[in-house]
């Protein structure tokens, strides 16, 4: 095909996406700018043979600094995965791995109902018994639930900090004492809330990173809340040697070893995520939460003054509602052109807001919500 038939194929297909305007369903967003531009510069560059750009390795030694400062501890060990299906894997993975060396054979962690489903596919791959504790009125881990599931074969407990679902947050120092007297490594599933919390006027509220003793590992997105391009994670290790838990030897290799899960690893994702951190900083990241948080206020109060509850009070920017005949009401915004999605249990209308939403958005969609119920 010539040149010119290759970019309108392209144009025709990008017309058959949906642009984020209208959509509320989701944990992703447009990138910043800046993250476009740096991964756009970095495209070809390869993480996984270091040795061949010094300078992408430099960028995801310092983000991993100034990531780890954010969540309460500069001196952590990590890398930039890609994305948090693969951090809980090699959180996971770490873990077994040592106690396996340590001649344990059948093993199982704890994580709360609300789990993502990333946690099926670790029971799958890892060969570790998931067991899922209950949750407390406000969806929240319930803490005696998970420690009458502890038993001599359990090796990690798994909080969430921001489930999917709810955006509700686990109570991570209770989980944190518990793991500790236990002797039991404490996975904090910060895969969206780890660019929220932090930048909340109520976080002293929610312990639930590095500052906790008990805490082992923590993953947080940037392709989430973090204004990144995808695909960027981020797993951050309290102790160095959980990487090499992980590593395999790569003799041949720039580098003679390797942690991460993939092979190649993308460059222009770490550059991207620098990018961000260095341009908006703390400060500009903040901004953009308070943002969210605001909207996501308006709307609840919108929704209320229509008499439509929430299911908890939001804690950071995920909104669910409890309507009746969610499903049909789902299908019925679908028609006027929202993209939302539902809870499992309780079942709700969820609806993220994420920074592409606007004042005028919000707006709109209270108006579309009330014609449709
Ligand atoms: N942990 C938590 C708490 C999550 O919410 C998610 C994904 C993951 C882990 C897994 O992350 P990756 O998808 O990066 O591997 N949460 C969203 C979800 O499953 C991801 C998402 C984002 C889904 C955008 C749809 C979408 O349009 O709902």
């Amino acid at each position: 095909m010539s040149r010119d038939a290759v970019e309108s194929l392209l144009v025709e297909k990008k017309h058959k996406d949906l642009s984020y305007k209208r959509v509320l369903s989701s944990m992703c967003t447009y990138p910043h700018e800046i993250a476009a531009y740096a991964h756009n510069m970095f495209l070809e560059s390869n993480l996984g043979d270091s040795g061949l750009f010094p300078g992408t390795k430099e960028m995801e030694t310092e983000l991993i600094r100034m990531i780890g400062a954010l969540l309460g501890r500069e001196n952590v060990y990590g890398y930039l995965s890609t994305g948090g299906t693969e951090s809980n894997i090699q959180a996971i993975r770490a873990i077994r791995n040592r106690r396996k060396r340590a001649g344990l054979r059948e093993m199982n962690i704890i994580v709360p109902e609300t789990a993502h489903f990333s946690f099926d596919k670790i029971a799958d791959i890892l060969c570790v018994d998931v067991k899922k504790a209950t949750l407390d009125d406000a969806l929240r881990v319930d803490v005696n639930s998970v420690e009458e599931l502890i038993d001599a074969n359990t090796i990690c407990v798994v909080g969430i900090a921001g489930t999917t679902e709810f955006g509700q947050i686990d109570p991570i120092k209770e989980l944190s004492a518990i793991t500790q007297e236990n002797d039991l490594f404490l996975h904090v599933d910060a895969a969206f809330g780890g660019f929220v919390i932090p930048f909340l006027a109520e976080k002293d509220r929610y312990q639930f990173d590095f500052t906790l003793d008990g805490v082992s590992c923590v993953s947080v997105d940037p392709h989430k809340m973090g204004m990144s391009t995808i695909p960027t994670g981020c797993i951050l290790f309290r102790e160095n040697s959980y990487l090499d838990e992980l590593e395999v030897s790569t003799p041949y290799l720039t580098t003679h070893g390797q942690s991460s899960l993939t092979g190649t690893r993308s460059g222009a994702s770490t550059a991207a995520t620098f990018a961000v951190f260095k341009y908006l900083g703390q400060e500009g990241l903040r901004a953009i939460v308070t943002e969210c948080m605001r909207l996501t206020r308006l709307l609840v109060q919108g929704a209320k003054a229509k008499g439509i509850r929430p299911e908890i009070e939001p804690v950071m920017n995920v909104v669910t509602l409890s309507i009746d005949e969610v499903d049909r009401a789902a299908v019925a915004l679908k028609a006027k052109g929202w993209e939302v999605s539902t809870t499992r249990k309780p079942k709700a209308l969820r609806l993220v807001i994420m920074p592409h939403v606007t004042e005028e958005t919000v707006k709109l969609f209270l108006e579309d919500l009330v014609d449709v119920i």
